[in-house]
């Protein structure tokens, strides 16, 4: 399994420097046949779509090889500061498109392919997503990965290779159903195994001190049971560049030593189940967003990443730099994607001093210099905290030094604030109680020296609230970093019309610098550029359309308003609020309140974690509303609804070119950002939403008449809930009572009595967090002027294009500019190609 040991070396320059292949489509035909005969051992007789699609992945594979290569060893020979992107989570979706579109074969593969009488298309439909993350913050990483490279920056992503991913959502009897994604079935041509970089990953056991010999007090982690950390490679190819970056993901192995004990006791099966237990920690997904319920698993996880990571960074600097530390600290980064991986600095201390003899003081220097930490979110109840036995049991080691941290700090904190025992009880790593708890947040906090929110919203909330003692002791360490999305997967791939047309009027510089399609801005008025946005607008609902007819049986008429929310479904993301809006607009049918009618069809997707019954009860709402609506010959249609089954990335590329309708409902001061209000923006959807996270900078860069805007601020959500009354807001508002009528009344559930209680009590509750009720009346009156807005087709295209016209500083490029200029400062490294 490790073969650290046997090394021959090869000094034949044919073999180590080889020609770029050719991007030429006879070339393309004969590797691809190449692969399809000789590789796959395929024939005449083959009919399976999948080794079409595999031939092809290994045909535009092969291409990226070179560039791999030379962009790896670039980096290593000009001993550059390299950064480190450090995250549970890696939400890639779709690889072979995406290649294609940055190496710049898509034309010459499509004609290749169909030369030998194949539709390129097909081929790139059968790739399954590579599903490694939740949500925003899944996908997020993997935006950034795409514009490391775009950019030429020294950027290695490391996470997690998860046997199974997100689970597949599937929708019985209006409820949601997980089912496993065993994504690596038919096995991943993306995917480099590098068993020689295998990594040691200790566990359990204890510390113990001792004296070197000359003298130097010293700890070693003994007792330990040890799990192999295998890496396997991807390549992210950056756009048009030459560059090709890596995203290392770990899986783990038993090591030998791990089974052999017990299998020489004669202990057989339990040898195999200690096996079993090693790979259990990359075996799956956690499904969970924004909560977590103290899992050892979980924690295994994260420490299996840090160490992993940090081991095999550190590896690679002691044999470039043989053993000088000196500049270690000015020369690499690690960027924290949220609090999942921060055990990152207890681990590089472990590292620096037990491994590398290392002081304290140096080691924290360092430690403390590389680390950056990213929030990415508000609610209270998604701060990770560990308890304190736990941890101990698991990582004795890291924990020693966690609590050596923690009292250094609080002596810090102590100075600053003297006699201030209750700052030091709020600010302490560990919290008190029955059974302390570590808290994760506040370790990131410590040990890094930026820490950042992800939209302006978002990271002022973090300095005032959650973070506050913190941002008082060093304001300086605070900042912020507004999120994107990248424009190469959510544009140029996703909406190849749309590209054609906007490059045809201002040429293709925006794919790699977003802000030049502002010039789009200047065509707004132009009824020629008009006429022809609106047929691609509507081609791509056809689309859609298409897709929810496949996937919901409910046919959606693409002359309608498409209105669309996609997300993981929370409560703080409104989902319900949606559904409301749904019910009022059926009630107004079925009364006949139907002057000026805009027809309208209103789209739903998202999952929800396994354990969260509310959210699984809103889908079932969603769905029970849906068949009561679609099924009523007096709505028509006038109102279409469906809840699209299992979204993501795959599906996201359908949805936001055709939506007409950007639903961004949160709560205002809950979503620190949003990146999907972003991805529809671009395609020139039109947002109704409330001034929370990055829908605030969305609609300052589109205007105010091209966003409608409701709801309460986040200053006033805080402020009435003293006083919040549901009750009284219900009775006074005719539209509400007469939708809570409907919902109370079973209207939605005849033969489910008592089904949506939980809901209704919600909503009626002084107490509701997410005070649904209280925005209920301005989304409604916004509801209203979009329809009235979108009988004006001319207005409306209007809208649309400088929604998309306004889009620039959501690009990841931007985002990551920022995070180089202000918190990595690595040098771009360009590639040189085509010799
Ligand atoms: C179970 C551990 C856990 C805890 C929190 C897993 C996942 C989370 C997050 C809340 C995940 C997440 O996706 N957060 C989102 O991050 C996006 C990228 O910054 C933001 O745009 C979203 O607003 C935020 O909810």
């Amino acid at each position: 399994m490790v073969h650290k040991k046997k090394r021959i070396s090869i000094n034949s320059p044919s073999l180590s420097e080889l020609p770029p292949l050719s991007l030429e489509v006879p070339d393309l035909i004969n590797d691809y046949r190449h692969y399809f005969t000789y590789t796959l051992g395929q024939n005449k007789y083959s009919h399976s779509v999948k080794y079409f699609y595999k031939a092809l992945a290994l045909t535009v594979r092969d291409r990226l090889m070179e560039r791999w290569k030379k962009t790896r060893y670039g980096y290593i020979e000009s001993h550059c500061k390299q950064g480190y992107y450090l995250s549970l989570e890696f939400l890639m979706g779709r690889a072979l498109g995406n290649a294609m579109l940055n190496i710049g074969v898509t034309d010459t593969v499509e004609e290749a392919m169909h030369e030998l009488g194949i539709k390129l298309e097909d081929l790139v439909e059968a790739e399954v997503d590579a599903g490694l993350g939740n949500g925003g913050l899944g996908r997020l990483a993997a935006c950034f990965l795409d514009s490391c490279a775009t950019l030429q920056l020294p950027v290695m992503g490391y996470g997690i290779r998860y046997e199974y991913g997100m689970f597949r959502q599937c929708i019985v009897d209006g409820r949601q159903v997980e089912e496993p994604d065993h994504w690596l079935r038919d096995g991943n041509p993306w995917e480099q195994e590098r068993p020689e970089f295998t990594q040691r990953v200790r566990f359990e056991g204890y510390s113990e001190h001792y004296r070197t010999e000359g003298g130097e007090q010293r700890v070693r982690w003994v007792g330990s049971r040890d799990v192999l950390a295998v890496p396997y490679d991807i390549p992210i190819p950056g756009y048009r560049n030459g560059t090709v970056n890596t995203l290392r993901l770990w899986k783990a192995a038993a090591t030998d030593a791990f089974d052999l004990g017990e299998f020489n006791a004669g202990g057989y099966a339990e040898s195999v189940a200690t096996k079993n237990e090693a790979e259990n920690i990359s075996m799956v997904l956690y499904p969970n967003d924004a909560s977590e319920n103290g899992k050892v698993l979980r924690l295994r996880q994260q420490y299996f990443l840090a160490s992993a990571s940090l081991q095999d960074v550190v590896e690679r600097w002691v044999m470039v730099n043989k053993g000088n530390f000196s500049d270690f600290a000015v020369n690499n980064c690690f960027q924290l994607n949220d609090t999942h991986p921060s055990c990152a600095v207890p681990e590089l201390m472990r590292i620096l001093m037990d491994d590398q003899g290392m002081e304290w003081d140096q080691a924290w220097g360092i430690t403390c210099r590389t680390m950056a930490y990213t929030n990415h979110t508000l609610l209270p109840e998604a701060l990770e905290k560990w308890p304190l036995p736990l941890f101990g049991q698991l990582l004795p080691r890291i924990l020693e030094i966690i609590l050596e941290i923690n009292a250094r700090f609080i002596a810090e904190v102590s100075s600053h604030w003297p006699g201030d025992t209750d700052r030091m009880r709020r600010m302490s790593i560990i919290e008190e109680g029955a059974v302390p708890q570590v808290r994760m947040a506040y370790l990131a906090i410590v040990g890094s020296f930026s820490v950042n929110g992800v939209a302006a919203l978002h990271s002022q909330l973090l300095a005032q609230g959650l973070f506050r003692d913190f941002h008082e002791l060093w304001p300086h360490k605070f900042n912020n970093k507004t999120n994107g999305v990248t424009p190469r997967r959510w544009i140029a791939r996703c909406n190849p019309d749309l590209s054609r047309l906007v490059s045809e009027k201002i040429g293709d510089g925006w794919i790699a610098d977003l802000q030049q399609i502002n010039r789009i801005a200047g065509l707004a008025d132009d009824p020629e550029f008009r006429q022809r946005w609106h047929e691609v607008k509507q081609s791509n609902k056809m689309r859609l359309a298409a897709l929810v007819q496949a996937a919901c049986n409910v046919a959606f008429n693409p002359e309608a308003l498409f209105d669309v929310q996609v997300k993981r479904i929370h409560e703080y993301k409104r989902q319900l609020l949606n559904i409301l809006h749904v019910i009022h607009l059926y009630d107004r049918i079925k009364r006949g309140d139907t002057a000026g009618w805009t027809d309208r069809c209103v789209l739903i997707g998202g999952k929800a974690a396994p354990g969260y019954a509310m959210a699984k009860l809103i889908i079932k709402l969603i769905s029970n509303v849906a068949q009561v609506v679609n099924a009523d010959p007096a709505v028509g249609d006038k109102l279409k609804v469906a809840f699209l089954p299992n979204y993501s990335v795959t599906a996201m590329e359908v949805i936001c070119p055709g939506t007409d309708l950007s639903e961004q409902l949160s709560t205002a001061g809950k979503e620190a950002s949003g990146t999907g209000n972003m991805k529809f923006m671009m395609n020139g959807a039109v947002t109704i939403g409330t001034l929370d996270g990055a829908n605030i900078e969305i609609r300052e860069e589109v205007g105010e008449d091209n966003f409608f805007m409701f709801g309460l601020t986040s200053e006033q959500v805080d402020e009435q809930r003293w006083q919040y009354d549901p009750n009284a807001i219900i009775s006074h508002d005719d539209d509400l009572q007469k939708v809570m009528n409907l919902l109370r009344c079973g209207h939605f559930n005849l033969f489910e009595g008592g089904l949506f209680d939980p809901i209704i009590n919600a909503i009626c509750s002084p107490y509701d967090p997410w005070v649904v009720a209280a925005d209920f009346r301005s989304f409604v009156d916004a509801q209203q002027r979009v329809a009235a807005a979108y009988q004006d087709r001319e207005r409306w295209t209007r809208m649309s294009i400088l929604n998309t016209a306004c889009s620039g500083k959501f690009s990841t490029d931007r985002t990551i500019s920022n995070y180089n200029e202000e918190i990595w400062h690595l040098k771009p490294m360009p590639i040189r190609t085509g010799e």
